[in-house]
């Protein structure tokens, strides 16, 4: 089961490597692999879980993030709608690859949080709103799937990670907060 100390911190060199391609057809080891990283943002979104294993919750994790620099993300967008508790989002990606975003930007109001991050950086990290994407789900199957909005934002997060790209490069370092005036910002 991974734990938080499974989880590599920023300045750790695998955080600025480029993730290798994994092999098609999955092996069982990252098919495995996968799966677990599932179930830390499963145990880490469950408040009784998290508190025992003293877990900070995340919507998305990327196999670098455990020094583990192969091209595979988790992604769990819990429901907001109690009538609906179906998650929004719940994926393992292998090999993802961005075909085509949207020329509209958004970013998060609150700014971004990482898992390997434990300090609090201000500061809107602007992204596409709208992307494609294609990858391998852990059934072996090819996906082209259209995200928007917060689970875009998530995607790309986790993305960066395969590419050493941490959210806060983003970040205008002379003003955090400036946003060109055809940002979207997402609440
Ligand atoms: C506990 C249980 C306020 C501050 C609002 C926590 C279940 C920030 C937002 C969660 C912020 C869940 C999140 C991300 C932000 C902030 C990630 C809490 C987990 C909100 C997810 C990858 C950026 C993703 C929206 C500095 C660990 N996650 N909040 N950013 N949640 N979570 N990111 N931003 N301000 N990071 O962090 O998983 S993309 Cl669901
Ligand atoms: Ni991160």
């Amino acid at each position: 089961m991974i734990k938080m100390e499974d989880i590599i911190r920023e300045g750790h060199p695998t955080l600025r490597a480029t993730a290798k391609e994994v092999s098609i057809p999955l092996s069982d080891e990252d098919i495995q692999l996968g799966q677990e990283m599932m179930e830390f943002l499963v145990n880490s979104q469950d408040p009784i879980k998290a508190e025992e294993l003293d877990l900070r919750g995340g919507v998305g994790l990327a196999a670098p993030q455990l020094d583990i620099s192969k091209r595979i993300i988790a992604v769990l967008i819990p429901s907001n709608d109690p009538e609906n508790p179906e998650p929004i989002l719940q994926d393992v990606m292998f090999n993802p690859k961005i075909v085509s975003h949207s020329v509209q930007q958004a970013c998060l109001g609150d700014g971004e949080g990482c898992l390997s991050v434990d300090r609090n950086v201000p500061g809107y990290v602007v992204r596409s709103v709208r992307i494609t994407l294609t990858y391998t789900n852990a059934l072996g199957e090819t996906k082209k799937v259209r995200f928007k909005n917060y689970p875009a934002i998530v995607v790309q997060h986790e993305m960066d990670h395969l590419n050493g790209i941490m959210f806060y490069d983003h970040i205008n370092a002379e003003n955090p907060f400036i946003l060109k005036d055809d940002v979207l910002v997402l609440e």
